[in-house]
């Protein structure tokens, strides 16, 4: 409503013919907590590459989309000639808010009326759906672990790999400074609504460094890294923060455990890696909450089935509230990569850390004169008359050109004499 008038946006209109097939490219960046929910009435979708890497085709009805993911779908259009609704309905957060949108696959010839259905927010779906939001993968669902890689198999999913990384991550019930004051407003004492959880890996939030770690690496105090092995502190009794930083020999093979804890509260948290793609080689639900202890005794037991052929090749992924999901990194680029939950609150209040692939040494060379930055911090103005060393407002500046002007102005008369 706007001026008390209603305003109708018209509905995209994706226009199809009878008979062909249609590839459709789907993103979500959804920033915030809003998994989505995507279909199209009457027609099922075939889904043939995910994060721009190929995949055997594997045919579904509904996906849900996580922050960051792309999906590439064939769409066959094979039925009466009419038009349909493709249906997105937002889940979490937006599911409270019953989020959803419509758009139109419109078949050629068809009347130019709208599709019939209902035109509201609908999670309820038929068939088969591909990562379903934080449900165990029983029959009618299919998780991404399941789908197969068209690529060849690589070094990433050797038997054994170089070595594992566990991060396990949740809101943690902490005093952050940022939000509670332990003496004052402790958040283990206010009332609920006044609560505010910190988002962290390994119970560390990660900061940003002062300047960028890939162009000036030794422009960083290194006091300023960490780690969980580096950490001095009880990081589950008091709030730790630094640039949180793993480092992965160049061209290890890396086996990583994200474990979403999910001991706070109900949601999820997709992860994105920066600079490279990984192979997802399992993923699965275990309960409303559990912990790295929990995921190493299942695995001690052989209850987790790698999937070492052919598992898919991605670099953005989702991991279950309650649950877990491995991936195998050929750690082969070497560079600080940035591993982080991929909604923006998350981020910046520290859910993430960097990959450092090699020593400094092995990095990329710096361009030169590659433009820098680094603190800044208020100590005053300029003088008045100063504020530029460049001319005509420098005064050293004005009197050598001066100089300049006046010699060349005596050589000429001299010439013309
Ligand atoms: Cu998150």
């Amino acid at each position: 409503m706007r001026d008390n008038t209603t305003v109708y946006t018209p509905y995209e209109v994706f226009n199809v013919q009878l008979g062909r097939r249609y590839r459709f490219r789907v993103i979500t960046n959804s920033l915030n907590t809003c998994p989505i929910l995507f279909s199209i009435d009457n027609h099922n979708l075939t889904v043939i590459a995910s994060d721009g890497s190929p995949l055997e085709p594997y045919t579904i009805d509904s996906i849900v989309l996580y922050s960051g993911e792309r999906y590439d779908i064939i769409v066959h259009t094979n039925q009466d000639v009419r038009s349909y609704w493709m249906r997105t309905s937002g889940m979490l957060l937006c599911g409270t808010l019953k989020a959803f949108q419509l758009a139109v696959v419109k078949y050629k010839g068809a009347p130019d009326e709208e599709p019939g259905g209902n035109k509201e927010w609908n999670v309820d779906t038929h068939g088969i759906q591909l990562d379903p939001l934080n449900t165990k993968t029983t029959e009618g669902f299919v998780d991404i672990s399941q789908l197969n890689s068209t690529l060849p198999n690589d070094e990433s999913l050797n038997e054994v790999p170089d070595r594992t990384i566990y991060l396990g991550y949740d809101f943690n019930i902490i005093d952050n400074f940022r939000s509670h004051d332990k003496e004052l407003y402790s958040v283990h004492e206010v009332d609920a609504p006044f609560r505010r959880f910190t988002q962290q890996i390994n119970h560390i939030s990660t900061v940003f460094p002062p300047s960028p770690a890939q162009t000036q690496y030794s422009d960083i105090p290194t006091g300023l890294f960490c780690n969980e092995e580096s950490m001095k502190a009880n990081c589950t009794r008091e709030f730790c923060q630094c640039v949180h930083v793993i480092e992965i020999g160049l061209g290890e093979v890396v086996e990583i455990f994200l474990v979403d804890e999910g001991a706070t509260f109900n949601t999820n948290h997709p992860f994105h890696l920066h600079g490279n793609y990984f192979r997802v080689i399992a993923l699965d639900k275990l309960n409303t909450s559990t912990t790295i202890e929990e995921v190493k005794a299942l695995d001690a037991k052989g209850m987790i089935h790698r999937k070492l052929d052919k598992a898919p090749l991605k670099d953005s992924v989702m991991i279950h509230d309650g649950g877990f999901t491995v991936l195998r990194l050929h750690a082969k680029n070497p560079g600080f990569w940035f591993f982080h939950c991929h909604f923006q609150t998350h981020t910046e209040m520290g859910m993430g850390l960097t990959l450092q692939v090699g020593t400094p040494s092995q990095q990329p060379k710096v361009p030169k004169k590659f433009p820098k930055c680094g603190p800044w911090k208020y100590e005053g103005y300029e003088e008045e008359g100063q504020g530029s060393k460049d001319c005509p407002t420098n005064k050293e500046c004005r009197v050598m050109m001066s100089y300049v002007v006046q010699f060349l102005m005596f050589y000429t008369i001299m010439l013309l004499y």
